[in-house]
């Protein structure tokens, strides 16, 4: 049972696996490499997990797997700091592990357990955990980025020297709660007292509906132009480029107070959600294609080809995580449902009493 790293804050690699030699990738040394594919390949295993549980029935609402988009999320959050918060949509379960939430609990929660980080309450989609900074886990579409808008105000206000990661996909630009927040974070920004890094997931697709199909202007870039945002694309399946490009803008955004824009250019391997099977609108083909840019396959063959770790390495790190993924559906599925008694609490800021006025 693999479940050590349950209470490590931002998991590190599980095997260095280097064999001293330097990876030829300018200013990522061998250790970081395989520190990201320890990350990635945690989050595609876990997420493989997840959606098997689900198609045998053993997880209730809805699910949706990060499956190809590893590279954004691992890449961003390696510069997250105790005074920043994350906050995104459904697709949500990536950044809860990254951020060091417990993978057993993440797992309990999918499961509705009462051992879940929530408590059983929340679900797939509703992830949320304070202290590790994820301020949720949405699942109606657009309807978070007015409140990371606004964390990020409070934040300048409030002088924390924190920043606010804030994901969203393709679908959820063309909302119009994207557009008022968008406006106010631009003009706040004017000020320094926005604090937003946009992380914009364009992953090609809002369910069935693809960019072009959503929107006469697929320049999604421009979206944050017309309200002063500055914006800048970035290849999301590379993980090397995802994370030069965090460091750079979070340290901007945090030294100045202007939100910033990234455009992660990703693509969603699995389908929308955990329950979709026929795929329509899009041919095997294309995710075929898609597939030779799997961020992981990418990855692997940079540290292959630089020679930071070799094959056997690399299946450790498999196995590694493949048994913390095993462990947590074990847990979960272990684990007993929530208590009658917690109905009431955690829906109010001050639950019980309300309940009891
Ligand atoms: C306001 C709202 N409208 C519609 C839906 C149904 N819906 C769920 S996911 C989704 C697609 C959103 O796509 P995107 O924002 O690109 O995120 P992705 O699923 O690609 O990560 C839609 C339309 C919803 N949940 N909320």
């Amino acid at each position: 049972m693999a479940t050590t790293q349950s209470s490590t804050k931002k998991r590190k690699s599980a095997s260095s696996g280097a064999n001293g030699a330097k990876p030829d990738v300018p200013g990522v040394s061998a250790e970081k490499l395989l520190e990201f594919y320890n990350q990635m390949v945690y989050v595609r295993l876990f997420e493989e997990a997840c959606q098997r549980a689900f198609r045998q029935g053993r997880v209730g609402g809805y699910l949706h797997v990060y499956i190809g988009q590893e590279a954004v999320a691992v890449g961003l959050l390696d510069t997250y700091q105790p005074e920043d918060r994350v906050i995104t949509a459904y697709r949500d379960h990536a950044h809860a592990l990254l951020l060091g939430s417990p993978p057993n609990e993440v797992m309990a929660e999918l499961y509705g357990k009462g051992t879940g980080i929530v408590k059983g309450k929340g679900g797939s989609m509703h992830l949320f955990d304070v202290p590790n900074g994820l301020m949720g886990g949405y699942g109606i579409v657009g309807g978070h980025i007015p409140l990371g808008v606004g964390m990020a105000y409070a934040m300048a206000y409030q002088q924390t020297g924190g920043i606010v990661q804030l994901y969203f996909g393709d679908g959820a630009i063309h909302n119009g709660a994207y557009h008022e927040a968008a406006n106010l974070a631009g003009l706040w920004g004017k000020s320094g007292m926005n604090p937003t890094l946009f992380i914009l997931e364009n992953n090609q697709y809002g369910m069935g509906t693809s960019v072009e199909r959503a929107t006469a202007n697929t320049d999604l870039g421009s979206k944050f132009a017309s309200y002063g945002i500055e914006h800048e694309k970035v290849d999301g399946m590379d993980v090397v480029a995802m994370n030069e490009a965090a460091h750079r803008l979070s340290k901007q955004v945090r030294e100045t107070g202007v939100p910033f824009a990234i455009e992660a250019m990703t693509y969603r391997i699995a389908p929308h959600g955990a329950a979709d099977f026929l795929e329509k609108y899009r041919s095997k083909e294309e995710v075929k294609e898609a597939r030779k840019r799997d961020p992981i396959g990418l990855l692997e063959q940079r540290i292959l080809d630089a020679g930071a770790a070799d094959e056997e390495a690399l299946e450790t790190i498999r196995k590694a995580n493949k048994e913390i993924a095993d462990a947590a559906v074990t847990f979960a599925e272990e684990s007993p449902d929530p208590d009658i008694a917690e109905l009431y609490t955690d829906v109010y800021a001050d639950s019980p009493e309300v309940h009891s006025a």
